[in-house]
C-alpha cells in the first residue's frame, strides 16, 4: 500500500461521537436546519480579541502558535506570506529541510530555500522549527534508509551545523516517523522500529545531534499516536529507552493528523495517558502537525463541516493545554494549500475516487481564500480559555 494510504488509513481514528457524549455538539443536532447553533454562537461571541492573532493569544498563555510554510507561496503570495506573519510564533517547513533539500547529492549542502523561510522568519520574529534529519521520505534516491551512521554524521554535522547560530531557529525533530504502522511491518516487537533501525541508530543520532548543536530543543515526532494504540506505546517505549540512555530529548511532536467521524469514536483517555506518559517522563508533548479532516457520513453543507472541524480542535485542544501542550503547530494555514488535497496524498476511500466530495476537505483555519473559519476562532477560544 503507498504510504500516504497507509498514512491515512492509520492517523484517522479521532471523532466526533465522543463530542457528541461530551454534550459538545448536542445542542446542534437539535436543530432542524443545523444552520446556527450553539457553538457556532459560541465562538463568535467569544470575547472581543477572539480576532487578535493567533501568536498573540497564544503568547497570552506563555504559548506558540505556527503551521506549516512553504517558501515558495511565501515568496509568490503576498496574501500568504501577510496571514503567516499576523498568525504565527512559528513555523514549520514544508520541506525544505528534508534530506533531498538539504543535501540532493551526497556532501553537497544547499540551503536556498530552507534559508528563504529563516530570513522570513527573522524579519517577523517567529521560530523556525527544524523539519527533519532523518526521515524514511523526503529522501534523495541514493540515501539508504536507515542510512549509515557515516551519512547520517555528515547530514547532521552539515543541516545542523547550518543553523547553529541562527536566531530563529530552536528545535529540531531529530528523527521522524521511525516507529512502524503496524506489527507486520516490523521486526522489533518492543519498539517496533520500521525494518532495519535499531533503537541504539535512533540513541546515536540524538547523541550526534547533541555533539553538533545541544542547545537547540530535540523531538521524536510522529502520527497515530494520539489514543491507546499499537503505535502510541512502542513510541513511548522508545521515548522511554532514550531518556534512559541519558540522551538529550527534550519534547515528543505528536504530529495529530485527525480524522473525526460520527461513526467512530476518538479515544479521549488513551490520548490522555499518551500525554500523561510523556509529562511523566519529563517529554514534553507538542502538536506539530495539526490538521482535521472529516470523515464520512459527511454532512449536507460546508456549514456543517466547518462547524464540526471547529468543535473538534476545540476539544482536542482543550485536552493538549490540559496536559500543559505549549506549542501548536497546524499542517498549513489555508485549506487553499493543504496536502489532504494534493492529488499524491487525497485520502482514499471517502474521497479519493469522489471528486465530489473534495470541496468537504477544510482542514485548516483558513479558507482558500485565505478568510478565517470557525476553526480559527475554535483554536483562539482554545488558547483564551487554556490555564
Ligand atoms: O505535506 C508534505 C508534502 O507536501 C510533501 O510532499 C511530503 C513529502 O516530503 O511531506 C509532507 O509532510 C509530511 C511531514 O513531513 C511528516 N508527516 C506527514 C506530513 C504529511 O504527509
Amino acid at each position: 500500500m503507498p504510504y500516504r494510504r497507509k498514512f491515512l488509513k492509520r492517523a484517522g481514528y479521532t471523532t466526533l461521537s465522543a463530542l457528541l457524549t461530551m454534550g459538545f455538539l448536542q445542542k446542534d443536532r437539535q436543530k432542524e436546519d443545523g444552520s446556527t447553533n450553539a457553538a457556532t454562537a459560541n465562538y463568535l461571541s467569544a470575547s472581543a480579541n477572539v480576532n487578535s492573532p493567533l501568536r498573540q493569544l497564544a503568547a497570552a498563555k506563555g504559548k506558540l502558535y505556527g503551521a506549516a510554510v512553504s517558501s515558495e507561496f511565501l515568496l509568490q503570495e503576498k496574501g500568504y506570506a501577510d496571514l503567516i506573519a499576523r498568525e504565527c510564533s512559528i513555523v514549520t517547513p514544508n520541506g525544505e529541510l528534508k534530506w533531498n533539500a538539504t543535501e540532493p547529492q551526497p556532501g553537497k549542502f544547499t540551503f536556498e530555500s530552507a534559508d528563504a523561510i529563516a530570513g522570513f522568519c527573522q524579519k517577523h520574529n517567529i521560530q523556525l522549527h527544524g523539519h527533519t534529519l532523518f526521515w524514511h521520505m523526503g529522501k534523495p534516491d541514493w540515501l539508504p534508509y536507515p542510512p549509515t551512521l557515516k551519512m547520517l554524521e555528515r547530514h547532521i554535522k552539515g543541516v545542523m551545523g547550518h543553523y547553529r547560530n541562527s536566531p530563529v531557529l530552536k528545535s529540531w525533530d531529530i528523527a521522524n516517523e521511525i516507529i512502524a504502522d503496524s506489527e507486520n511491518e516490523t521486526d522489533n516487537a518492543t519498539y517496533g522500529l520500521r525494518k532495519g533501525v535499531k533503537r541504539e541508530l535512533i540513541r546515536d543520532l540524538f547523541l550526534i545531534a547533541a555533539s553538533v548543536d545541544n542547545t537547540k530543543k530535540f523531538y521524536l515526532n510522529d502520527f497515530g499516536i494520539e489514543g491507546a494504540t499499537w503505535k502510541s506505546d512502542r513510541f513511548l517505549k522508545m521515548v522511554e529507552y532514550l531518556k534512559n540512555s541519558d540522551v538529550k530529548i527534550d519534547g515528543a511532536g505528536i504530529q495529530s493528523h485527525l480524522w473525526f467521524s460520527t461513526a467512530y469514536g476518538f479515544d479521549k483517555k488513551g490520548f490522555n495517558s499518551v500525554l500523561k506518559r510523556l509529562n511523566d517522563l519529563q517529554v514534553k508533548p507538542i502538536i506539530t502537525e495539526l490538521d482535521i479532516i472529516i470523515d464520512a457520513p459527511l454532512p449536507d453543507s460546508i456549514k456543517k463541516l466547518d462547524q464540526m472541524v471547529a468543535d473538534s480542535y476545540k476539544r482536542y485542544l482543550d485536552l493538549c493545554f490540559a496536559a500543559g501542550v505549549d506549542t501548536v503547530i497546524t499542517w498549513g494555514i489555508t485549506d487553499r494549500h493543504t496536502w489532504i488535497r494534493h492529488p499524491d496524498w487525497m485520502p482514499g476511500k471517502t474521497f479519493r475516487n469522489n471528486p465530489s466530495l473534495w470541496k468537504f476537505l477544510r482542514p485548516l483555519p483558513f479558507d482558500e481564500n485565505l478568510q478565517p473559519k470557525l476553526a480559527r476562532n475554535a483554536i483562539a477560544q482554545a488558547f483564551q480559555q487554556a490555564t
